[in-house]
């Protein structure tokens, strides 16, 4: 189905309101429901999950440092809107078809409430899941100023979950920042870009079945989905009418499985400011920004000069990454600027040639080394499934860092695909990634480098939370272990892999 492009209003996810705010703490409440909303004009109303009757759910912003109380309401209906496979761990015939849970990516915060897979809830609180421990959540924001996101993460089913829309925006603001002079206010925009694909009703498609179906399930897992229209902000292919001046534009890549390469068509550069975990040292001037599910990127857009002009933002990422088909029209096209509007005041705002100072992790300050790999087997069924060291989310936890410690974790990918790779609670630096002979370590369990050690992109140089782990590399990652001991998971953020064993626990010990 093929929807007009750029007749749509960019919508920005209303700013979520405090119940409760003083000097010691904010506290929030945020239902989650069932409702119908308009994705495109062309389109009846689609029947989507939001939190507080918005998809994508509402901003919630924070200072660096604010104690903020948050209860995750699950409001839902029992019927899931999207096919469940009850073959998927978790989501079995013996729990809810319908379970929430809340992960803020990226936040550095305790592990019970961090959102853990298992800790999931249903409808009223009636039905909790193994791991759950209270219902309002505590963030301390103890980071930096930085584009942060929520989204569902319930064990098996969080790939529909999210495509059904519960995902939303996360800023912690700072001083430092504020300092800067960055484009803000309504300069400063987030934009969640997401894929999906519609009934001709407005419905959402999810499939039920993999290309290569089983025909004794009813329905199954497939090993990745690519949705053929794209969406901002929850509208297809949005027109924003700006200034002739600068833009903070935060770029969120929310899809379940589509790499976005974004660029402008008009060849501009855009100004990368900040990385997954906040500001980088100095922005950087770039045609093409990568982004895997996951990751974010902030970049300044400079419109001066523009006046009446339309710029189109592109994506020209294969599906799947990094050996699929290139996009066609409609998945290659993201939305648009307008640059109509009159400058309402001067530009004062400035692209800083230093932001911040990045201390370069020492990989001498590191106690442990762990070898991971990525994983390609076959289910009983015939179906791909992707492991993380060979091992299912079952499986006795293996990777224990104690408190305070620097690991480096070598991740060996022994599959065809890039994996976003995500760790919750810290945030790392990319020291490398390097070639290496796939066969051999198949073989003999061996790492034979087949070249260099690359160092990271200049758009990935700074805090991390989420790294392209590609094909016939190693990635190696460095961090710290802390502030908080407990029970976090890694995994792939590739939402169908996630969902389908490619997810791990590990644990913080004191
Ligand atoms: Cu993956």
């Amino acid at each position: 189905m093929i929807l007009s492009k750029f007749v749509d209003e960019l919508p920005i996810p209303p700013i979520l309101k405090p119940r409760w705010k003083d000097q010691l703490y904010t506290y929030y409440e945020v239902n989650m429901t069932e409702f119908k909303q308009s994705l495109h004009r062309e389109l009846n109303d689609t029947t989507v999950w939001g939190y507080e009757g918005s998809y994508p759910g509402p901003t919630i912003e924070v200072e660096s440092g604010e104690k903020a109380y948050i209860k995750w309401i699950n409001n839902l209906p029992d019927k899931h809107l999207l096919p469940v496979d009850h073959t998927v761990h978790g989501a079995h015939l013996d729990v809810p078809e319908v379970r929430t849970v809340v992960h803020v990516h990226g936040a550095c915060v305790e592990w019970e409430s961090d959102g853990y897979p298992e800790a999931w809830f249903t409808n009223g609180f009636k039905q909790v899941g193994p791991y759950f421990s209270k219902q309002v959540y505590r963030y301390d924001n103890c980071e930096q100023a930085c584009t942060l996101w929520y989204h569902d993460h319930a064990l098996g089913i969080t790939r529909l979950n999210v495509y059904a829309g519960l995902a939303g925006f996360f800023l912690i603001r700072d001083q430092r920042e504020r300092l800067l002079n960055l484009p803000s206010g309504k300069y400063d925009i987030p934009l969640i870009i997401q894929d999906k694909t519609f009934h001709k009703d407005g419905s959402l498609y999810y499939p039920k079945q993999p290309e290569k179906p089983v025909p004794e399930l009813e329905t199954s897992i497939v090993p990745e989905f690519f949705g053929d229209t794209i969406l901002v902000n929850g509208k297809v292919y949005p027109y924003f009418k700006v200034e002739p001046r600068k833009y903070r534009l935060r770029l969120l890549n929310a899809a379940n499985s589509r790499f976005f390469r974004i660029k402008l068509d008009s060849g501009q550069l855009m100004y990368q400011i900040a990385t997954d975990g906040g500001l980088m040292q100095h922005p950087i001037g770039v045609k093409e920004i990568m982004l895997a599910p996951a990751e974010r990127a902030d970049v300044i857009i400079d419109f001066t000069n523009l006046e009446g002009k339309n710029i189109i933002m592109k994506n020209n990422a294969p599906a799947p990454f990094p050996t699929g088909n290139p996009p066609d029209d409609n998945t290659g096209t993201v939305m648009q600027f307008r640059v109509t509007l009159p400058l309402a005041s001067v530009d004062t705002s400035v692209i800083p040639a230093y932001m911040m100072h990045i201390p370069k992790m020492n990989e001498q300050s590191a106690s442990n080394s762990r070898y991971l790999t990525l994983n390609d087997n076959m289910d009983p069924y015939g179906r791909e499934w992707m492991l993380l060291d060979n091992k299912q989310w079952g499986a006795p936890i293996t990777e224990n860092p104690k408190l305070g410690a620097t690991e480096i974790w070598y991740i060996i990918s022994l599959t065809k695909d890039s994996h976003p790779i995500h760790l919750h609670l810290v945030d790392f630096q990319i020291l490398d990634r390097r070639d290496f002979d796939v066969e051999m370590y198949k073989k003999e369990k061996i790492i034979d480098y087949m070249g260099p050690a690359i160092p990271p992109e200049p758009q990935e140089r700074g805090w991390k939370d989420t790294v392209q782990a590609n094909p016939n590399q190693v990635t190696r990652i460095i961090m710290k272990f802390g502030p908080f001991t407990g029970l976090y998971v890694w995994h792939c953020h590739i939402l169908e892999h996630e969902d389908y064993e490619m997810m791990r626990p590990f644990i913080v010990i004191r």
